[in-house]
């Protein structure tokens, strides 16, 4: 038997009402020990019960509450839960909260809710994870990816892949039981082999516009780079509009990494301001410098900002070498200023160059334009996003396409047909994975302790 679990469901603080949750299998009995009105044991389900909780050692009204009862097991986590609606001051939620503890709930774990509405069958992994991200949405965007994730949209993705793999077991077994038997296709290497490929294509299409869902998500990681003195905390500042990082005529004034947030078109940009890139002796900007290198290696966007009024130097053909397996932007900054700049000896795509002068305002808006097309932010604000979008379904799902690339290639070598079942079953299993058909304790845990209390 679960033991019955409580929390308060609403945030923190003074408000006008706060919701404590109650579910287990004595929810209803624990309530109604505090209860004065209706015996909750005898309401109907899914009704709301006007009445005074109580302590029941003085019998002092604590709050005039409206109480919901709703009986396993229509209910998000499919036992019988209460929930309280009381006045919302800190004090009255607090001494609600602790007779309830002290009345036989446990006060339940982060995430202990969704986690229960799991294991019971109520929603799937993919399902609890879209649970937190609705939670956490701050842009239209990302709820309304959350909502395809909660309401089982993205399940399906990968629910339908399973269905085909079964399908596709389902007529070997015909074929290894009764091959002498002519109406079930005969499925040998050749016949698998487009099915397998087919397959193939939409994991793959599956796993590149969860690329989508990762920007919607957690937003594009824009590294801002260049040599000291370019105007890079200067840009920083202008796509923030405020002056968060320090702007000076100094050389090596940013030696820590400085980071900021816009959003463009629903998307987050999450930016950093790094160290300018040069060799130094002085320590500090040294470890600054290395940090912008590193920075480089984790972002989805560089932008790399050149001084007009500066020669180039054969530094930054080396940092162009290595932004060049990213997505980047070449800006070149003060164009107030008398060009020094011989751009030909520069070898970028024209189309990723940008002019502008930060000092007088100009080019930003051409930096936001390129940057909605280089990521097709604007189809991606209007397209109704089922992607895949976290980092744990992701990387199972590159594993099954680095499986199914081995059958295919099992298939065309004309590997005995038992063998590739097992592997096709392998598949079908990790693919469990991802919404929780199959899964590890260890997992669970780790997952709903980034959850809130009382969800
Ligand atoms: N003339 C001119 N000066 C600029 C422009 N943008 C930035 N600066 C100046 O360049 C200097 C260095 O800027 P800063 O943003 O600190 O460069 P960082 O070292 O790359 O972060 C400051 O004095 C800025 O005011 C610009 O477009 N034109
Ligand atoms: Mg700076």
């Amino acid at each position: 038997m679960n033991d019955t679990i409580c929390a308060i469901a609403t945030s923190q603080g003074v408000g006008a009402i706060a919701i404590i949750r109650v579910s287990g299998d004595e929810a209803l009995e624990i309530v109604n020990k505090l209860f004065k009105g209706k015996d909750l044991t005898k309401v109907d389900s899914h009704t709301i019960n006007y009445g005074k909780i109580i302590d029941p050692t003085d019998n002092k009204v604590i709050d005039e509450v409206l109480v919901s009862v709703m009986l396993a097991p229509k209910t998000f986590t499919r036992e019988n839960v209460v929930e309280i609606n009381t006045h919302g001051g800190i004090a009255s939620t607090n001494k609600v909260l602790e007779l309830l503890l002290t009345n036989g709930c446990r006060l339940a774990e982060p995430g202990e809710f969704t986690k229960r509405a799991f294991l019971n069958g109520r929603i799937d992994l993919l399902e609890a994870e879209g649970v937190m991200d609705l939670i956490n949405a701050k842009t239209d965007t990302q709820r309304e990816l959350a909502t395809n994730t909660v309401t089982g949209k993205v399940s399906d993705l990968i629910n339908n892949l399973r269905s085909d793999l079964v399908q596709i077991i389902s007529n070997i077994n015909v074929n290894i039981d009764y091959p002498e038997y002519d109406d079930v296709d005969i499925i040998t290497n050749e016949l698998l082999i487009p099915k397998i490929t087919a397959l193939k294509e939409r994991i793959n299409k599956i796993l590149e516009e969860s690329k989508n869902g990762q920007i919607i998500k957690e937003g594009i990681k824009t590294s801002i780079v260049g040599r000291p003195n370019v105007g890079k905390s200067s840009l920083l500042n202008a796509l923030l509009e405020e002056d968060k990082a320090i702007v000076t005529d100094i050389a090596g004034t940013t030696r820590d990494i400085v980071e900021g947030q816009i959003s463009i078109n629903g998307i987050i940009l999450n930016m950093i301001d790094t160290a300018g890139i040069r060799k130094t002796d002085d320590k500090v900007e040294s470890i600054g410098v290395s940090k912008s290198l590193k920075t480089i290696e984790e972002a989805d966007l560089v932008l790399l900002v050149l001084n007009n009024n500066e020669e180039l130097t054969p530094d930054i053909k080396e940092l162009l070498s290595k932004i060049k397996e990213k997505e980047y932007i070449v800006i070149i900054n003060k164009c107030d200023l008398a060009s020094k700049l011989d751009l030909t000896k520069l070898d970028v795509d024209k189309s990723r160059i940008i002019n502008m002068s930060i000092k007088d305002n100009l080019g930003i808006d051409k930096l936001k334009e390129k940057i909605i097309e280089l990521f097709n932010l604007n189809k991606l604000e209007s397209a109704d996003p089922t992607y895949l979008s976290n980092s744990r379904s992701i990387s199972i799902l590159r594993q099954c396409l680095t499986s199914i690339n081995e059958i295919e290639q099992g298939l065309k070598d004309n590997r005995p047909i038992d063998m590739i079942e097992l592997d096709i079953k392998n598949i079908w299993e990790q693919l469990g994975m991802i919404n929780g058909t199959t899964y590890e304790e260890e997992l669970l845990d780790e997952m709903f302790s980034r959850f809130c209390l009382g969800k």
